[in-house]
């Protein structure tokens, strides 16, 4: 019978793997269809950027900080991870080099394969990881990045901490990202922000979010958001390179909407302003002088051009 889900071009074809201790290629890094995270979603995931940097070396953006939060992530969902963090991540600077990629994405995943059999309960099951990367551009495309983004606060609402825990990155908690995303994008936006189930604002689907308001930049606490190593970043450089206070507090919807300025962060998304919130103007309704600042001082220093933040750099050579 014809395969009809057969695709012309696959973004990772031709692409070497590290599959469970060994480097593949992207073909033969197969998965049983009885996985037991295929049927569930339990699994831990990260995304890491690695960017070419000014002296024409690739380095990646603060390995160790994304290494400790998949182990985190492991330790909330009682997945036990068969390597050391180290042999990750020699297997992630080996993945760039040896796709020798300048600039790229890089996707490790750790889940459960087959060998406990299925059902919610399993006991002995094997822990399988794996590492690939691709060229990702501008996650919400290059014009965003310059011009900001249009954004509409999801009628889903993000997961109340005792449903799934928000400090781990996990892969079945993304359907609440994916419903809320498709919910917006379907209608003509680019992001969904989610609120929690009390009406506070936590993040959007996959990036955190920061509001810039009467001089004073605020974003929701930890205890509501994925703890995103970008939003960590941005905290750093605000505290270190401008002299605004950042205070990380509950912000309500209607405070999006009177807000200065509006940007969100992430790996993917990196910094990305938004202009425009519910058919509300934010602002003036252009990407703020405050959020490109900050975007401008980020992409500075995840391409090596501030010696300041050396720390957070693995280059790969
Ligand atoms: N919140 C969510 C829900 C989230 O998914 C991300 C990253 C962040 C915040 C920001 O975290 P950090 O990357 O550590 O700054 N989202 C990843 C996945 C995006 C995707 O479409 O896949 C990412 O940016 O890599």
């Amino acid at each position: 019978m014809k395969n009809k889900n057969k695709r012309d071009a696959c973004p990772f074809e031709g692409s070497k793997v590290w599959m469970d201790g060994e480097f593949v290629d992207y073909e033969d890094a197969k998965v049983p269809v009885n996985s037991h995270s295929l049927h569930y979603g339990l699994g831990a995931f990260e995304g890491i950027r690695c960017y070419e940097t000014k002296s024409g070396i690739p380095a990646v953006f603060r390995l160790d900080e994304h290494i400790d939060r998949l182990f985190n992530s492991c330790r909330i969902l009682q997945i036990s991870v068969p390597y050391e963090k180290k042999e990750i991540k020699d297997a992630i600077t080996e993945v760039v080099k040896l796709n020798k990629f300048n600039e790229c994405y890089i996707r490790p995943i750790v889940f459960v394969g087959d060998n406990g059999g299925l059902g919610i309960y399993i006991k002995d099951y094997d822990t399988r990881v794996a590492v690939s990367a691709w060229y990702w551009g501008a996650y919400l495309g290059d014009e965003a990045l310059r011009s900001g983004i249009r954004a509409k606060v999801s009628s889903y609402a993000r997961f109340h901490a005792n449903t799934f825990m928000g400090m781990s990155k996990s892969t079945g908690q993304y359907i609440n990202s994916i419903l809320a995303k498709k919910e917006v994008v379907d209608v003509g936006y680019d992001e969904a922000i989610m609120l929690d189930t009390s009406g506070f604002v936590c993040e959007a689907s996959g990036e955190n979010i920061f509001i810039y308001s009467g001089g004073c930049i605020k974003t929701p606490p930890l205890s509501s958001v994925l703890p995103g190593i970008t939003r960590d970043s941005i905290i750093e450089v605000i505290e270190r390179e401008t002299d605004i206070e950042v205070k990380e507090e509950g912000i309500t919807r209607d405070e999006l909407y009177i807000a200065d300025e509006v940007f969100l962060t992430g790996t993917a998304a990196e910094v990305t302003p938004v202009r425009e919130i519910d058919e509300r103007k934010i602002g003036i309704g252009r990407a703020g002088e405050i959020s490109l600042k900050l975007q401008d001082i980020f992409f500075n220093i995840v391409k090596g051009g501030n010696k300041k933040y050396e720390k957070w750099l693995t280059y790969v050579k």
